[in-house]
Order: C-alpha cells, then sequence, then structure tokens
C-alpha cells in the first residue's frame, strides 16, 4: 500500500459513547417495536468514559487512524447555544488519538439530530442547512489544529431510505418524495459545511461517507433488469458523487440547477462498502423504481447481507472517477467471529488489488472498532473486532481483532496471509 496509507476503524458516537439522552433516536429507541431486539442504546459501550483505554487498545492493535462522529446533540444542546464542557470533551478526546499516533477522521453527522433539530423537522426543511453549517463551523474553529480529515455527512442515502422511505428509523416517515427532499437537503449541508470547513482551515481535506452498493442485474443478459440494476445506480450510488462534483442537482436530487457550494466540493471520496443486491425488473412495483431483489443461494452475514469482496473492488472503481478513496467503513455483522476473519482477508486483498491496478486509496477503515448500537437491530449484531460484553463492558480482541492487527503492522497481507487469503476463496 502506499506510503502514509490509513489503517485503522470507525464508530459513530451514539452507537459507542453511551447516554446520548438528547437526540431524535434516544427517543425513538423508547417505544416498543422499533428496535429488534428490544434493547436501547442506553450505555452503549461507555465509550465517552472509557475513550482512552480503547483509543490505546486500537494503537496497541497497530492501527494509526480511527474515525469518529462529534454528537450534535451534545455540543450545542439548544438552538445556538453551544456546550463547553462537551467541545472540552472531544478536544481531549482528539488530543489522545494524537499522542497515540491515531489519526482522526472525523464525521460530523452520522444519523443523530439534537432533539430541538428534530422537533423543527430536521433535514425535511431548508433551514437545516444554515443550522448545520453554524454547529459546522463551531466544531471547525474548535479542532482545526487536530483534525485534518473531515467528513460532513455519513450514509445520506441510508439515512433519507431508512427514515422517510421505509419508515424503519426515526421519524419513521414512508414517502418517497419526502425522501429525496432530505437527500437534496444533505447534499447542500454538504456543500455549507465544505465552504466553511475550507474557510477555517484551507488545508482541510473535506468529504462525505457515501454508502455505495453493488446492484447486479439479477439475470445479467436481461435488458429489463440491466435497465433496473443501472437506473438503482444512478438514483442511489452516483446522484450524490455527481453533484458534488459538478455542482448540479439532477434528479432525484433536483431539476438541474446549479449550485456553486457544491461545485468540485469532494477533495477525497469517503466510501463505505458492504454488500450488492441483485435486482430483477418488476413492472408491480414501481415505487421501488421497478426493481425486486432477488434473494440467490450465496454466502450472507448475520444481517443476510450477501459478502461479495469484489464488490469493494467495483466502488474503488467507480468513486475514483471522483477522486482519491477513502474506505470509511466496510465490515460485516457476524455474532461469533466465524466469518469476519475471511471477509477481512478477502475485502483487503481486494483493495490491494485496486492499488496495484493504480487506483489511488488513502486507507482502510474497518466497521467497527468494536460491537456497538447497530440502530434499528439493536446490540444483537456485532460488528466488532473487539468483543464488547455489554453487562460488565469488558472488551475481549476477536480472532479478527489479531488478524487485522498483523494487516496493518505489516501495512497490507503479506505473502502467507495472501495465500491464507487465496486458501479461503479456492
Ligand atoms: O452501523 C452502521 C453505521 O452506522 C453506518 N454504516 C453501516 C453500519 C453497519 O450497518
Amino acid at each position: 500500500m502506499p506510503a502514509g496509507f490509513l489503517w485503522g476503524t470507525a464508530t459513530a458516537a451514539h452507537q459507542v459513547e453511551g447516554g446520548n439522552e438528547n437526540n431524535d433516536w434516544w427517543d425513538w429507541e423508547q417505544t416498543t417495536g422499533h428496535i429488534k431486539d428490544g434493547s436501547r442504546s442506553g450505555l452503549a459501550c461507555d465509550h465517552f468514559r472509557r475513550y482512552q483505554d480503547d483509543f490505546q487498545l486500537l494503537a496497541d492493535l497497530g492501527q494509526n487512524a480511527h474515525r469518529l462522529s462529534i454528537e450534535w446533540s451534545r455540543v450545542e444542546p439548544h438552538p445556538g447555544q453551544f456546550d463547553a464542557e462537551a467541545l472540552a470533551h472531544y478536544r481531549r478526546v482528539l488530543e489522545t488519538m494524537r499522542a497515540l499516533g491515531l489519526e482522526p477522521v472525523v464525521t460530523l453527522h452520522h444519523f443523530t439530530n439534537p432533539r430541538w433539530l428534530a422537533q423543527q423537522g430536521a433535514w425535511t426543511r431548508p433551514e437545516v442547512v444554515d443550522a448545520f453549517g453554524r454547529f459546522v463551523e463551531r466544531v471547525v474553529r474548535a479542532y482545526r489544529d487536530l483534525v485534518r480529515f473531515w467528513i460532513t455527512v455519513n450514509e445520506p442515502n441510508i439515512y433519507a431510505s431508512l427514515g422517510f422511505a421505509t419508515g424503519e428509523w426515526p421519524p419513521g416517515a414512508r414517502d418517497m418524495l419526502l425522501a429525496f427532499r432530505v437527500l437534496r437537503h444533505m447534499v447542500l449541508a454538504h456543500g455549507r459545511a465544505y465552504q466553511v470547513i475550507h474557510r477555517e482551515q484551507p488545508e482541510a481535506r473535506v468529504s462525505l461517507a457515501h454508502h455505495l452498493r453493488v446492484f447486479d442485474p439479477d439475470r445479467p443478459a436481461h435488458r429489463l433488469d440491466i435497465w433496473t440494476a443501472r437506473a438503482r445506480d444512478a438514483l442511489f450510488n452516483r446522484s450524490i458523487l455527481v453533484a458534488l462534483r459538478d455542482g448540479r442537482l439532477r434528479p432525484p436530487l433536483g431539476w438541474g440547477e446549479r449550485i456553486p457550494e457544491l461545485v468540485g466540493s469532494l477533495d477525497y471520496v469517503g466510501v463505505n462498502y458492504y454488500s450488492r443486491d441483485r435486482l430483477a425488473f418488476d413492472p408491480l412495483s414501481p415505487h421501488r423504481l421497478f426493481a425486486r431483489e432477488v434473494r440467490r443461494e450465496c454466502p450472507r452475514n448475520a444481517c443476510g447481507w450477501e459478502i461479495y469482496p469484489e464488490g469493494l473492488y467495483r466502488v474503488v472503481r467507480q468513486a475514483a472517477e471522483f477522486g482519491p478513496v477513502l474506505i470509511t467503513e466496510n465490515g460485516t455483522a457476524d455474532q461469533d467471529d466465524e466469518l469476519r476473519p475471511a471477509y477481512l482477508l478477502s475485502h483487503v486483498r481486494q483493495l490491494g488489488q485496486a492499488v496495484q491496478d493504480g487506483l489511488p486509496v488513502l486507507g482502510y477503515l474497518h466497521w467497527s472498532s468494536m460491537d456497538n448500537f447497530e440502530w434499528a437491530q439493536g446490540f444483537r449484531m456485532r460488528f466488532g473486532l473487539v468483543h464488547v460484553d455489554f453487562a460488565t463492558q469488558e472488551r475481549r480482541v476477536k480472532p479478527s481483532g489479531e488478524l487485522y492487527a498483523r494487516i496493518c503492522r505489516a501495512g497490507g497481507l503479506t505473502p502467507d496471509l495472501l495465500a491464507l487469503a487465496e486458501a479461503r476463496s479456492a
């Protein structure tokens, strides 16, 4: 891998910190049925208090970078009022990371909204762009001496789909047009944040964390299946990247209007990659762009997502059209760490191939450092390289965590790890 390659892990505040009582997810969790396993984020991993030990462990495991998010509801608990103690807390967090040699990659919005913002309609209203810009300005002024890599928003496509189209996440809406409006506002807010960050810190490197999924036609030669897969790719994957490069909001984000704040607003491309969907044309599903997901027999993780390592290579190639790529998330839900070691080897191998083929890749951040609160799935879905006993808060490095340490220390797959990866994929 290239010199300076980032090897690390990623988390988000609400999933690990614990005690995030002032945001919309906290409220959502209180209603029975919203979280599949009946859990609530509660103390989560108690990372808010245990961050020093947690970061020490990551550094001991050979990592040199870590992605985390700043919880907006802590920093700005009331509109326009910033909490000095919360700001001081995240300063200590970032200083600890720097002291341990962990490059911070900082996300400014990762799914949760302060309660006051949710009560105002949050991302459904255009005013959110100004509110987000104000928050970002404050945060960047506070930490620009410690942070080089910023991520404005995490996975706008997932946020808009689950919160506003399928209704599985707060606020539980089922309205496709509303989902498109939310997506538009997130893209505009990215543009605003990009400008604010660069005004405050010209040398910063700014992106969003974009969830890229592979969509393949179920019947590879079937013209309508091919059309369906391409349409989904254009809508879910490409539209945002194009808008952030050209500044034009094309459907579903708008009607072609040009937004100067958005032009060239990606210094790198943060990519979250997990899986692929196979799609068949279905005339009975106009609300799903005439697509039906087909579940073929194939390796799947605990969430039922297909394990498809080649997809990582494909999304890196797709994203590289828009700038150098940083893998901001990649990982799998696996209760007993049975699948994760092979998952890790096969995905890192694909990434190595991408680099060998000349694609610009800045780093790889595995999701996640430790088991945590997996949103509507609750604590049951374990994504961590480190096991967390949520009753005692005890941490235990899993075999995949040890394996990842070998990869990080060697800066990639050593010949013996490569042989192992090849043997596993044979
Ligand atoms: O846990 C999430 C994360 O918050 C965003 N990307 C996907 C992960 C796994 O579902």
